[in-house]
């Protein structure tokens, strides 16, 4: 086809009508569309799982167990191969909304999917492998009564990370150079473990790109604007089922490195609003 005649082909456009089944409350599948007409929750818990069949279901019941019930959680799952996901779907807890996506992935877009659904007036997010204490939840939702953004935290006094002393070496290292460039202050730049008030969002936006090291960029941009963030301390521990997404092997580790690495630079260069 010559360049003139050329018309760039596009398929057709969709409008995707909403059924009841994808606007309800539940394990209902919200792939196509954001969930509506659910009452808003004091506080919403979003867990990004992939390959976490053997952790999710003790991370949900962990959450309800300690936040109560005025609490919606939502498990953004990427079509994982070992179907973490039905058995989310399985739960039919009206608590609890599963997000399945297809044919994309990627830690940072999931938990933004799973803020753009999110209804709380609290929102929250961690990890789904039981490494994160849903028990220290309350304490960090406290902590918001005078500040803005809470976060776990393995490195202030009284936090300890349990993992191989390689791991825990390289995290540190990964802190100390975020606290050289994006500034000090905050002890675990890439905790990844949340709670804020839902105002935060009319100040700052999560970049949905890439693994862990969106939230340290997040972090960054939230003490650029003056919001207000507390650490409460925690023990952190070794996964204890499944694989790491993160460091599987040893070159997989390496490039998540250098991704934080990359991430804390191009975060002070680009300072996105
Ligand atoms: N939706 C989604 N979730 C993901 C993806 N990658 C990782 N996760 C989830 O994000 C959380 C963090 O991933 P982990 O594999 O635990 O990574 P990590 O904490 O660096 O490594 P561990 O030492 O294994 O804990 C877990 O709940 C994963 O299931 C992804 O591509 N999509
Ligand atoms: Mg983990």
């Amino acid at each position: 086809m010559s360049r003139d005649s050329a018309t760039i082909e596009l398929p057709p456009v969709r409008v995707a009508a909403r059924s009841p089944a994808q606007t309800q409350v539940g394990t209902k599948h919200a792939v196509d569309g954001p969930v509506a007409e659910r009452v808003s929750p004091a506080l919403s818990i979003i867990l990004a799982t992939y390959n976490e069949r053997d952790n999710i279901l003790d991370t949900i019941r962990s959450v309800f167990e300690h936040v109560g019930d005025d609490v919606e959680v939502i498990v953004v799952d990427d079509d994982s191969p070992d179907e973490t996901w039905k058995l989310v779907q399985a739960l039919e807890d009206p608590r609890v909304v599963l997000i399945r996506r297809v044919a994309t992935r990627g830690l940072a877009s999931a938990f933004n999917r799973g803020i753009i659904e999110s209804r709380g007036r609290v929102v929250g997010w961690m990890d789904a492998d039981m490494c994160m204490p849903p028990a220290l939840l309350p304490e960090m939702i406290a902590a918001l009564d005078s500040c803005d953004i809470c976060i776990g935290s393995r490195y202030a006094p009284g936090g300890a990370d349990d993992r191989t002393r390689l791991r825990v070496r390289c995290s540190r290292m990964i802190n100390g150079l975020a606290r050289v460039v994006l500034g000090g202050g905050i002890r675990d730049y890439d905790s990844g473990f949340v709670v804020l008030r839902r105002s935060v969002f009319d100040k700052v936006s999560v970049i949905p790109t890439g693994y862990g090291a969106y939230f340290m960029e997040f972090l960054y941009t939230c003490r650029r604007k003056g919001l207000c963030i507390s650490e409460v301390p925690y023990r952190f521990t070794d996964r204890r089922h499944g694989q790491s997404k993160s460091a599987p092997n040893v070159f997989k580790f390496a490039w998540t490195g250098c991704g934080y690495v990359t991430r804390i630079l191009t975060a002070r260069l680009r300072r996105i609003d």
